[in-house]
């Protein structure tokens, strides 16, 4: 039997919450006089929380005390987890379901790879928690992609080899994560963004069951 694992980034990939750190990190960067437009959201993605805050600081040429740091963090992710909390299964991201149910049909390894310290809240607001088979997360990872630990860690909880797990991105870090890993790099999202990546899909209703398929019998 060919068991490979499958690890799913979160957010690009089985939902959309960039649209809610961008809410929150503007309200926050606007309160300390920086100016904060999807531009600079976009490059906040799959990036850490230490890491974004500290690049908003950067880009307004700010410095502040650790205790401010700390206390500017918490405000952001209190805000953001009123949007947190709103979630439901309508805001699982097109053909996700589809791709899991395969999956799990065909008795493959499921993981979470990802950046935030909120993906379990968010997968049990959207009811998949149970899908998966190992979750790594923020919370387990000291280095954040590009670095590969976040998948290495994924698929030491699968028990299977990195060269057998293929890894769901929508971030240029984590692709370059992905292939840190000696794993099989799949962008969701933009072609010309993603082109480190060994295939790209601009979602997942444009990868059929056989692509997944070819994967498992590789
Ligand atoms: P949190 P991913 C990442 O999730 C987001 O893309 C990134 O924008 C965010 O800053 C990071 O999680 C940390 O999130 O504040 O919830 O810990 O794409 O790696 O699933
Ligand atoms: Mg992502």
């Amino acid at each position: 039997m060919n068991k490979k694992g499958f690890i799913f980034d979160l957010d690009g990939v089985i939902v959309d919450t960039a649209k809610y750190h961008y809410l929150a990190w503007r309200k926050l960067a606007e309160s300390i006089g920086v100016s904060f437009t999807e531009k600079e959201n976009e490059q906040l993605k799959g990036v850490s929380r230490i890491k974004s805050l500290e690049k908003i600081l950067e880009w307004g040429n700010k410095t502040i005390s650790e205790d401010d740091f700390m206390k500017l963090m918490a405000i952001k992710n209190d805000d953001y987890l009123t949007y947190i909390n709103k979630m439901d299964e309508e805001e699982i991201l097109i053909d996700v379901n589809r791709v899991l149910e395969y999956l799990i049909q065909n008795k493959q390894g499921i993981a979470l790879g990802s950046a935030s310290k909120n993906a379990r809240t968010i997968l049990k607001k959207v009811n998949l928690i149970s899908d998966f088979n190992a979750i790594v997360d923020g919370n387990d990872v000291e280095k954040g992609k590009p670095n590969p630990e976040v998948f290495l860690k994924a698929a030491k909880a699968l028990e299977i080899e990195p060269q057998h797990c293929i890894v769901f991105e929508d971030s240029v870090a984590g692709v370059q994560a992905a292939n840190a890993a000696n794993m099989v790099s799949i962008g969701i999202g933009e072609q010309e963004i993603l082109h480190e990546a060994d295939y790209v899909f601009k979602n997942f209703t444009e990868m059929e069951n056989s692509f997944l398929n070819e994967l498992i019998k590789k």
